[in-house]
């Protein structure tokens, strides 16, 4: 997977680029998702960031299964952790991200959208959680970002399911912001940025600092994730869950 970066003015694009695989994201590319968002969030001309995945097809359809499939608990560990850098990063850099989605969002797509300040949905686009069908956990946040984005209640159903939801439910639950014809998702996505643009720099990062602080602290839960997330590597279930994707077959989970 490419990380390809435009830049419109104060404006900074990320795309997520492997769309033969639906935009997933093996160790390598969320290592190159990593630094562009560190690089860009040292920019102080960027002033907004927009993330999107290439293609018509997807946002991402979460983290690579195939390099997870044969991962031990160790292998695991890190590469959640990597996850979880990119989604911190994400929350923490000074200026506002705005997750612009067509087709799936899954899996740790969908978690990197969570972390997304903003969330824009084309009418094409779904979201979902679906781990649990892979004998996993979620990884990359969405333990503790959905149930504070969309209430408790709804997040266990989503998370314990692994069920889709489509745009207009996303937009009812609280999960996006709007929903646009595929074709108006970038242009509205841009138009966003360019309001907030339009704002005091520092006006625009202190508020986000001062909302995250309203999310509470996330740290003790993200750890109590990862430690989950790894874990489950020591079990047939993973490698069921997993072989059964591969193989396009249903899991049998004795
Ligand atoms: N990883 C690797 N390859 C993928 C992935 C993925 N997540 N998703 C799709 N692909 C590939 C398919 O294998 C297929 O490749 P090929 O053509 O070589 O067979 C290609 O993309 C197209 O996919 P499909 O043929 O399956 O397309 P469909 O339209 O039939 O289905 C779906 C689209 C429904 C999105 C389906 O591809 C799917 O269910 N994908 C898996 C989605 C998923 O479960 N994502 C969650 C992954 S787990 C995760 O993200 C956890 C994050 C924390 C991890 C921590 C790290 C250790």
């Amino acid at each position: 997977m490419s990380i390809d970066v435009a830049r419109d003015g104060a404006i900074a694009t990320i795309t997520f680029n492997r769309p033969e695989a639906l935009n997933a994201f093996d160790q390598v590319s969320l290592g190159d998702l990593l630094r562009q968002l560190r690089r860009l969030g040292a920019d102080q001309s960027v002033r907004v960031i927009i993330l999107t995945g290439a293609g018509e097809r997807a946002f991402a359809a979460g983290a690579d299964i195939k390099a997870m499939a044969e991962m031990n608990v160790g292998a695991a560990r890190a590469f959640g952790a990597l996850g979880q850098s990119v989604t911190q990063a994400i929350a923490s850099t000074s200026q506002p991200v705005i997750a612009a989605v067509r087709g799936f969002a899954f899996g740790g797509g969908c978690e990197i959208a969570l972390a997304c300040d903003l969330r824009l949905a084309a009418t094409d686009a779904v979201f979902a959680q679906p781990e649990v069908s892979l004998g996993i956990p979620p990884g990359w946040g969405a333990t503790q970002r959905l149930p504070r984005l969309v209430g408790p209640g709804m997040a266990a159903e989503l998370i314990l399911t692994g069920r889709r939801v489509q745009a207009d439910e996303a937009l009812r639950i609280g999960l996006v912001n709007r929903v646009h014809e595929p074709d108006d998702l970038l242009p509205a996505a841009n138009d966003l940025a360019r309001k907030i643009a339009a704002n005091g720099r520092m006006a625009v990062a202190s508020s986000k600092q001062a909302m995250a602080a309203a999310m509470g602290d996330l740290n003790a839960g993200l750890l109590t994730e990862l430690d989950a997330f790894a874990s489950v590597f020591a079990t047939p279930e993973q490698r069921e869950g997993m072989s059964a994707f591969l193989e396009k077959r249903r899991p049998d989970w004795q």
